[in-house]
This record gives C-alpha cells, sequence and structure tokens, in this order.
C-alpha cells in the first residue's frame, strides 16, 4: 500500500469544503492513515514549498498557505499517489476537468484548494513535515475486501 501526502489548504477550510473533500477520498475507498488541523508556521511552509523557492510566486504561496488553518491528511491506498493527483486535477482551477475537486470549486491557480505530493519521492519528503510516524496510523476496514479485488 501507497502513502501520500494531501493537504486542504486555508482557501477550501475557509470556504466550507474540507467535509466534502475528505469525503471523496473515502468514497474514492482510499484510507484516512492521518489527519491534522493547523495553522502552518512559516518555517514548515517554505520546507513544504523548497522546490519552488526560486519561483517568483514563492512569497505569495508562503503567504497563502500561512493565512489560515489547513488540514493535512496521510492517506493510503493502492496506487495512492497518483490517485489523489487524478482526483485534484490541474493546477489551475480554470483548466481542471470537471469531476476532479479543482474542477468543481475552484477558479484560481494561487487558490487551488488541495496540495497532493506528486512522487513517491514527495511523498517522504512531505509527509515528515505534518506528521510524527507514530501518527500515521495502520489499521484494516472490513470493506477493503470489496474495494479491491486481489488483482
Ligand atoms: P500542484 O499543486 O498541482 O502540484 P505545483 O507543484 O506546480 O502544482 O505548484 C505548487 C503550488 O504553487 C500550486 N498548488 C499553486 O498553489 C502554486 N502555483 C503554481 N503555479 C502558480 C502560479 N503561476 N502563480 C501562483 N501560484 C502558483
Amino acid at each position: 500500500m501507497e502513502t501520500t501526502l494531501l493537504i486542504i489548504k486555508p482557501d477550501a477550510v475557509q470556504r466550507g469544503l474540507m467535509g466534502r473533500i475528505l469525503c471523496r477520498i473515502e468514497e474514492k475507498g482510499l484510507k484516512i492513515l492521518g489527519l491534522r488541523m493547523q495553522l502552518l508556521s512559516r518555517q514548515r511552509a517554505e520546507h513544504l514549498y523548497e522546490p519552488h523557492k526560486n519561483k517568483a510566486f514563492f512569497e505569495r504561496l508562503v503567504h497563502f498557505i500561512t493565512s489560515g488553518p489547513l488540514v493535512s491528511v496521510v492517506v493510503g491506498g493502492e496506487d495512492a499517489i497518483r490517485q489523489i493527483r487524478h482526483m485534484m486535477g490541474a493546477t489551475d482551477c480554470r483548466e481542471a476537468a470537471p469531476g476532479t475537486i479543482r474542477g468543481d470549486y475552484g477558479l484560481s491557480i494561487q487558490n487551488n484548494l488541495v496540495h497532493g505530493s506528486d512522487s513517491w519521492e514527495s511523498a517522504q519528503r512531505e509527509i515528515p513535515i505534518f506528521f510524527t510516524e507514530d501518527e500515521v496510523l495502520s489499521y484494516e476496514k472490513p470493506e477493503e475486501s470489496w474495494v479491491y479485488a486481489g488483482e
């Protein structure tokens, strides 16, 4: 099973979308293994967005992600990293397909509601910014045998 980090960004929290986004993850059959609501410190925000350090929008991005409470979620499942990326949609909400989180709820490129790890390496780097090892849980759900056909 793969794990990935999903962040419900401050704009989604303020707009009352966190429940709906968590609901989509559960309905898909993916499993929530860790969950936390917090105001992110500037230091952690800079760490999260380190790969974008040299981009023109870096400062605005750090300001935005620290501007209000966010929810960080560790999501587990087969192919979880790619599945969450599909569910998020394109970075620019205006280009994101209907049916995706960004396509259904957003109209901005910066205020794009969610962040999801884009690779296994990113997930390994990002999860520890939000969770200690023992905060990422491991448990069985009876429905799993109905979600996966064992292929
Ligand atoms: P994604 O979140 O789809 O992986 P990235 O990694 O290219 O997209 O960008 C990280 C974040 O930076 C985006 N979620 C978005 O909030 C912000 N961002 C990306 N491009 C721009 C831009 N041109 N102007 C402002 N913010 C941007």
